[in-house]
């Protein structure tokens, strides 16, 4: 197999291909629906799993390289850069995304890291007018340093909830400059372990406020994008606020975030909420929130956040549905938030995941355009509720009826037949879809 410095542009060579260095189902500009396909998906490239992870687990140290070999911290972090656009150019990734802490070096104290920051992100506006390439979110990393442990702005230290501010200060003033889309909020230490020391009420007003006060800061500076809160459940804290969607929604709606905030919906954290990828984007596309994906896939026996690259085509095929349902991504995109195993640790792995990674939501896209071309599923669904369109039920989907009317009816019309689901015909229709010849 080739070595990296030796792998050109990987480009669409079809499904027949056995050359790993090609796509088999993504053709970037492919027009399906109308739509491109770099459109239709708008893959970015994950900056901390592929520039900054290493292999380190629980249990180990590093097993890959990621040094390319500099030494000095700015010097590093400019050739990290360049490896990142480098890398979206093979790859045909037109969007990038980025914490704070993972384009910077951290310095002595916070005023060096943010002259760090503002050199790197000066470097990376260069760098995306270069290779033609956009932000599609950044975010402070706000969990990782130790003054984070009892949360950022639900920390019970007022200090920390003011650091926390004046770092998505930064990442607000870095994401205007880069013309960013998005900025993201994912609360991995806003929770807690224990109510023994937690004042719940205190917290989430906190944390409301906070995000009222990054809204609007933001907006006085012209930010046009979306803010975006990523639900999980937990880990690292036992019980995190943002537990799932419906959840994250209840914290919009309390604290009036609605018309600025949607959600960027992650695989792994719906499955580690108990709940599928396609539920929680349907919770969000329902409550008027569907905003961004992360797309990648855990493992249900380990039971953790292992940020896979997804390959499950049942997953991205029901997950493309719901997103030609919405009419697309509109600010949002497709962010591989996952990295390669371990044990898969040389800079080819790197290429031959994310290949993975796409093709699998390229098939995925395209059997959801299947899907609903087949019309079976659709037509299905649309019969179920027809009951809904005529006599009494047309009364209650246009809300013009009352108890005393529904009581009388039920009275003449008990004797009912409820209409069998067909859950496993349905499925078996989404095989045939799936593995069609
Ligand atoms: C961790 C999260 C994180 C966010 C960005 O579980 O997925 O990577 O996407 O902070
Ligand atoms: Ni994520
Ligand atoms: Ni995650």
């Amino acid at each position: 197999m080739k070595k990296y410095n030796e792998i050109e542009k990987v480009v669409y060579k079809g499904p027949d291909s056995k050359d790993p260095f090609s796509f088999k189902y993504y053709n970037p500009d492919e027009v399906i629906l109308g739509k491109k396909m770099r459109e239709h998906l708008k893959f970015a490239m994950s900056y901390w799993h592929t520039l900054d992870y290493c292999g380190v687990d629980m249990f180990g140290g590093p097993t890959e390289d990621k040094s390319w070999g500099e030494t000095e911290p700015m010097k590093l972090y400019k050739k990290r850069a360049d490896v990142a656009f480098e890398l979206m150019d093979k790859l045909s990734i037109d969007y990038y995304c980025f914490h704070d802490v993972d384009v910077a070096p951290k310095g002595k104290n916070l005023k060096e890291f943010f002259d760090n920051f503002k050199e790197i992100v000066d470097y990376l506006a260069v760098l995306q007018k270069k290779h033609n390439k956009k932000l599609l979110w950044c975010t402070a990393n706000n969990f990782g340093d130790k003054v984070f442990m009892a949360g950022a702005a639900t920390s019970p230290n007022a200090d920390v909830f003011a650091l926390s501010a004046a770092k998505v200060k930064a990442c607000l003033d870095a994401n205007i400059k880069l013309g960013g889309t998005g900025y993201v909020f994912w609360g991995g230490r806003e929770g807690y372990d224990t109510l023994l020391n937690t004042n719940m009420k205190v917290e989430l007003d906190n944390l409301g406020y906070f995000m009222q006060m990054a809204r609007d800061y933001a907006r006085s500076k012209g930010y046009k994008g979306d803010f975006y809160i990523e639900p999980k459940p937990k880990e690292p804290t036992k019980h995190q606020y943002d537990f799932d969607a419906a959840t994250a929604c209840n914290f919009l709606r309390t604290y009036n975030l609605m018309d600025d905030f949607r959600l960027n919906i992650e695989a792994n954290h719906a499955t580690l909420a108990g709940h599928t990828f396609e539920h929680e984007l349907r919770t969000a596309r329902v409550n008027g929130v569907f905003g961004s994906i992360d797309a990648n896939q855990g493992d249900m026996l380990l039971g953790r956040d292992t940020d896979q690259f997804p390959t499950n085509v049942y997953d991205t095929t029901l997950c493309m549905y719901e997103v030609l349902k919405e009419g697309g991504f509109t600010n949002g995109g497709l962010n591989f938030d996952a990295k390669t195993r371990r044990q898969s640790n040389t800079l080819e792995d790197i290429l031959l995941a994310y290949i993975a990674g796409m093709d699998a939501f390229a098939l995925g896209l395209r059997k959801a355009v299947k899907m609903i071309e087949d019309g079976r599923i659709d037509e299905f669904k649309e019969e179920r509720y027809r009951s809904y369109q005529t006599g009494i039920g047309e009364k209650i989907s246009q809300k013009s009826t009352n108890f005393e009317e529904l009581s009388e009816y039920a009275l003449k019309h008990d004797d009912i037949n409820v209409q069998s689901g067909r859950q496993e015909y349905l499925e078996s229709v989404l095989n045939s879809i799936l593995f069609e010849k």
